[in-house]
């Protein structure tokens, strides 16, 4: 074997960095300031309410997806980067044993599943932290809510980190990565890991290439000379309410087309059920059908093996030979999924995923190329372009508003937009030139915002947190300051 070099050991066990100024995270300039005002407000909000400075600070950001929509659960790699919008968690042990009440607070269950996947996590690793501490807890957050931002792995992560710091434990970036998304997903949907990953391995100035299984990130740098903007759609994604027929439904729709591929590419029926999950579990097996057709692509495989009307529960279960309530049973939020739908886009998930993987890796591709700064941009954005497409036309995970806001984009000089995050709602992200920027941003207000300030649906003043520009920024901290 091949024994690790230093720098990759060094990298695995790089931990979640514990800062004592801010300046780290947010750069120098005007934004330091600003934070710097941040945290101390939180802290102030956190005394008021407690008779008592916090102990400690934790802060992990939002991310916008560049590429690679609705397919980090289906193992493949996905391109995000980390935003300057965050959450901050202002945090100290409490006295006594009360219990965290979150009745009244539904986004509260967010902060619990941080608290119940360290308990997971150190109990898999036997680490003793015996009982559940009480915790006085102020939170702040910067990242829309329902945008596809990620405001919800911003606030997992950070309140994981925050107990973490709290109980005088760290643990590999890597590892926290790991383990927030599956403490994610005890709030109901049944996520892959991009946004835990992103928010706590983020590094500022690049995008990051996430590959899963396991777990790693690769620096991006992004051209000189482009600017992603993010403006809002203002529709909000409720994913949690509407996991059943949305993200969860497509989650299950790509696990059967999975089982079906592989069984029409000879698989053993039970052993398709017990053994494929994802559509890069069969991939291999696509791939070599492909290479019989001359191609290496396994969106061929969908083309001939799968047909493009919808299929129906009872043409699947032929199919497989098993009920879809067997071949889910033990997951719940998978037999909701079944309970809601009336038929299943096979070809369709199959066909946007397998090529949506391929883009971004032409993406990342694209970045590193001899093209001239120029022609990457306008590769860039096409691939953008066509990501959204297949999002919109075979994932169907747009809507109107975004279909609306991502054309508004194009029209006034984005080299590309899409939506961004899970969709049906949320953000688009657009490729814009550096020098146009501001230009663009006063065209999206005028043309997509300000008939809806008009309507009231958001405010004037407000309008700079829908739509803004982005640089990459930094990943997850405890800060004691
Ligand atoms: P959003 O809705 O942007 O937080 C969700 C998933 C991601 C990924 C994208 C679609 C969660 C926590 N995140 O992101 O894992 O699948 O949709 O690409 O559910
Ligand atoms: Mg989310």
């Amino acid at each position: 074997a091949v024994p690790a070099s230093a720098p990759a050991a060094a990298e695995a066990a790089e931990l979640v960095p514990t800062l004592s100024s801010l300046e780290p995270v947010y750069g120098a300039g005007a934004q330091l300031d600003e934070s710097r005002l941040r945290f101390a407000r939180l802290g102030d909000r956190f005394h008021a309410v407690y008779g008592a400075r916090p102990a400690l600070f934790a802060r992990s950001p939002g991310r916008v997806n560049l590429i690679g929509e609705h397919i980090d659960y289906e193992g493949y790699s996905v391109l995000p980067m980390a935003i300057r919008q965050d959450m901050i968690v202002a945090i100290r042990r409490a006295n006594g044993a009360q219990e965290i009440d979150v009745k009244n607070h539904k986004w509260g269950h967010y902060f619990m599943c941080g608290y119940k996947g360290v308990y997971e996590y150190c109990r898999s690793k036997g680490i003793d932290l015996g009982k559940p501490v009480a915790l006085d807890v102020v939170v702040d957050g910067t990242v829309p809510q329902g945008s596809g931002l990620s405001s919800s792995a911003a606030f997992v992560c950070s309140a994981t980190i925050a107990i973490m710091g709290i109980l005088d434990k760290n643990f590999p970036k890597k590892e926290v990565a790991q383990f927030t998304c599956l403490s994610e997903r005890h709030i109901g949907t049944q996520s892959g890991g991009m946004d835990q990953a992103i928010s706590i391995m983020a590094k500022p100035g690049f995008a990051e290439l996430i590959d899963f299984n396991p777990i790693h990130a690769t620096d991006v740098q992004l051209p000189s000379g482009g600017t992603f903007v993010i403006a809002h759609c203002l529709a909000e994604s409720k994913k949690a309410e509407t996991a059943a027929t949305n993200y969860n439904n497509r989650v299950v729709e790509c696990r059967l087309a999975a089982i079906v591929l592989a069984i029409k590419l000879g698989m053993d029926r039970k052993k398709a059920i017990s053994s494929v999950t994802t559509l890069s579990d069969v991939e291999g097996l696509c791939v070599s059908f492909a290479g019989r057709e001359g191609s290496s692509d396994p969106a061929v495989a969908v083309k001939k093996l799968l047909h493009e009307d919808p299929y129906t529960a009872g043409e699947i279960e032929k199919i497989t030979g098993e009920g879809l309530t067997s071949v889910f049973q033990g997951s719940q939020t998978s037999l909701d999924v079944i309970k809601a739908a009336k038929h299943y886009k096979l070809f369709q998930r199959a066909t946007h995923v397998y090529s949506e993987a391929r883009r971004v890796y032409a993406f990342r591709d694209t970045v590193s190329s001899k093209l001239s700064e120029e022609g990457k941009l306008k590769k860039l954005g096409d691939l953008m372009n066509e990501s959204h497409y297949s999002c919109s036309v075979l994932y169907e995970c747009s809507c109107p508003e975004l279909e609306e806001l991502v054309k508004v984009c194009r029209d006034n000089g984005a080299l590309g937009a899409r939506l961004t995050g899970a969709g049906w709602g949320g953000c688009a992200v657009a490729l814009v030139k550096e020098p146009i920027v501001p230009q663009f941003i006063l065209k999206l207000k005028e043309m997509y915002y300000k008939s809806r300030i008009d309507r009231g649906v958001i405010k004037q003043g407000d309008v700079g947190l829908y739509v803004f520009a982005s640089k990459p920024s930094g990943g997850a901290a405890i800060l004691r300051l």
